[in-house]
């Protein structure tokens, strides 16, 4: 294979640097079909995010919220390397690839009311690249450091190009105090290259605290700067959606209220991981699909 052209380098230069992003962010524009109203677009395009509150009802939440107990107990899951662990306590932080092992959570990916929007914004048939529960349990739940996903889908996955949208379904109150998501506004326009070579097997510590693949200190007080930061609090069945270069991250949870969410990764089918740019393997399957893909078949659910 032919190696693919890398517009947005990374974890090669000793010094971090800031590139302009050369892709679109909403691929289409409004037009009368579209699962988003115009506003929506807007802000999506002006901040790399957007909330959807209440998105799914308190009934749908408690039937995910039963699944989660189901996956949980599940001693085959917890003993596969999706199951990843707590740095300190050890105690269950997120468990991968749920839409391959719940029936229940891969219709949640197919449906309507976030895959359509993501459709349309991306423009163009989907699959999931990832997917995960995190659960930042009350006590235990550490940070999620500062981070670009994209940089780590393009370094360690092969990600050649933005054209991937995270979606997180949160599954309990995300109040200010329980280590809800943070954003950074308009941090999607530019890609800050990272420093550091990627150690092998990097993930196995990445995924439990990452330390290498996030931005210096001077573009992070940059960025906040220019946009401040948002915290992404609502009910439980509220949705956020973010482009895949918008820089986030949380705190712990030091309050006795898990906050747990689903999280899925939608990638247009045209933009398949090609190898690595900035890592000698890929990582396994679990954690970034490498395809082939089928596009996902959008459809309207219900839960009970
Ligand atoms: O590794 C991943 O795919 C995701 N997890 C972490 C901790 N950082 C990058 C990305 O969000
Ligand atoms: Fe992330």
């Amino acid at each position: 294979m032919t190696a693919a052209v890398d517009l947005y380098p990374t974890r090669r230069q000793d010094q971090p640097r800031w590139h302009e992003r050369i892709d679109p962010i909403s691929y289409r524009r409004h037009d009368r079909e579209a699962p988003l109203t115009a506003q929506q677009i807007d802000q999506f395009e002006r901040d790399g995010f957007l909330l959807l509150p209440n998105a799914f009802s308190a009934e749908e939440v408690a039937v995910f919220r039963r699944e989660v107990e189901r996956l949980r107990s599940d001693k085959g899951i917890l003993a596969s390397d999706a199951a990843i662990r707590e740095p300190d306590s050890g105690a269950l932080r997120s468990l991968f690839a749920i839409h391959q092992s719940s029936e229940l959570f891969a219709r949640v990916a197919a449906d309507e009311r976030i895959a359509a929007k993501i459709q349309h914004l991306l423009d163009g048939d989907l699959y999931v690249h990832q997917s995960r529960l995190n659960l930042k349990p009350g006590f235990k739940g550490k940070e999620f450091y500062w981070h670009s996903d994209f940089e780590t889908w393009h370094a360690e996955d092969g990600l050649p190009r933005m054209r991937t949208i995270s979606c997180s379904i949160l599954l309990t109150d995300n109040s200010p105090c329980n280590g809800p998501l943070l954003l950074v506004p308009g941090s999607h326009r530019y890609f800050i290259s990272c420093v550091g070579e990627t150690p092998d097997e990097h993930y196995r510590r990445s995924l439990r605290k990452q330390e290498l693949g996030v931005p210096d200190d001077a573009s992070l007080a940059d960025m906040v700067s220019e946009g401040g930061i948002t915290a992404a609090t609502g009910q439980a069945g509220s949705v956020v959606l973010f482009d895949c270069n918008t820089l986030h991250g949380s705190n712990s949870n030091i309050t006795p209220d898990p906050r747990s969410n689903l999280f899925y990764v939608y990638n247009h089918v045209d933009n398949l991981p090609v190898e690595p740019f900035g890592a000698d393997t890929p990582r396994p399957a679990f954690v970034a699909e490498r395809g082939p893909v089928t596009p996902l078949r959008i459809a309207s659910q219900r839960y009970q």
